[in-house]
């Protein structure tokens, strides 16, 4: 890793939100490709905080403002990747399932997955079975991520599943699932193909299902 991709990821990692935006941008005038700053200094830094987080040596409100800097450098690049270009780790539909409205998790494993390279399709909280269907149809991801916090919306991954079988999808689209009332088990029982415990996991796993 060169010193400014260095610094870039150590800077994301402590949340320098405006000295990351700062550094994309010396970077740029040093002739680096903007392809090789996400990649090497904004997703590496964004993958040391995942191991951390998922070692239990950074909390939710670290990598909220973690997250917030890799944005920060993220629309210094946005501009010069056509979309065409944006190098991505794979598309990813992402909800909290039908009558949940709890979106905290779900919003950390969405921002995670950007920072490991996924693009990533919210579709909020609430979501219907029918919603996450017509989801898949229309953009053709390779995963669907689905978070319940509630024992009493988790059936609605269940739900989900079984529209995805019905509208003859399922085979298209790996599934994963999580929230904290949620087990391997359980994901296991609904066919789901992953379960992952927090959002640092996640993308772990996620990359293993697209790899
Ligand atoms: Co609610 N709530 N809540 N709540 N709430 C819980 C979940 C509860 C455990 C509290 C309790 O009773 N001790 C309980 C559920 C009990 C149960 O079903 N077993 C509960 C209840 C009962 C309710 C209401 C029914 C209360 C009421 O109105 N009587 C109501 C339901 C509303 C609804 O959804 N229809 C309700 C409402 C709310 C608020 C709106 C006030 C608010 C949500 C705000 C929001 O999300 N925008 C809220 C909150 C904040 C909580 C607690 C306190 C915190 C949840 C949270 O954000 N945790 C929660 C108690 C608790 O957990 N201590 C509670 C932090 C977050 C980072 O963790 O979401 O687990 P978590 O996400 C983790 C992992 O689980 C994983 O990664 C994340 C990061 O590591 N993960 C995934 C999550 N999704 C994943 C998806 C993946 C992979 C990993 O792949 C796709």
């Amino acid at each position: 890793m060169t010193d400014t991709m260095q610094k870039i990821a150590t800077n994301l990692y402590h949340g320098e939100d405006e000295v990351v935006a700062e550094l994309v941008q010396e970077a740029l005038d040093q002739g680096m490709a903007p392809e090789e700053i996400l990649a090497g200094g904004l997703i590496a830094g964004m993958d040391e905080v995942g191991r951390d987080f998922k070692a239990g040596d950074l909390f939710v409100p670290e990598v909220l403002i973690a997250a917030r800097a890799m944005h920060a450098g993220m629309n210094v690049l946005r501009p010069l990747l056509a979309e065409g270009d944006m190098p991505s780790a794979g598309k990813y539909v992402i909800g909290t399932v039908q009558g949940d409205l709890h979106d905290i998790g779900k919003n950390l494993v969405k921002m995670m997955l950007e920072g490991g390279g996924f693009q990533t399709i919210d579709l909020g909280t609430d979501v219907k079975p029918e919603e996450f269907v017509a989801a898949v149809r229309e953009h053709q991801p390779q995963l669907l991520g689905m978070s319940a916090l509630l024992t009493t919306t988790m059936p609605g991954m269940k739900a989900t599943i079984e529209a995805l079988e019905e509208a003859e999808l399922r085979d298209t689209v790996k599934i994963m699932v999580g929230g904290a009332p949620v087990t391997a088990a359980f994901a296991e029982q609904i066919g789901a193909d992953a379960y992952a415990p927090d959002a640092g996991s996640a993308v772990d796993i996620a990359r293993s299902l697209v790899g």
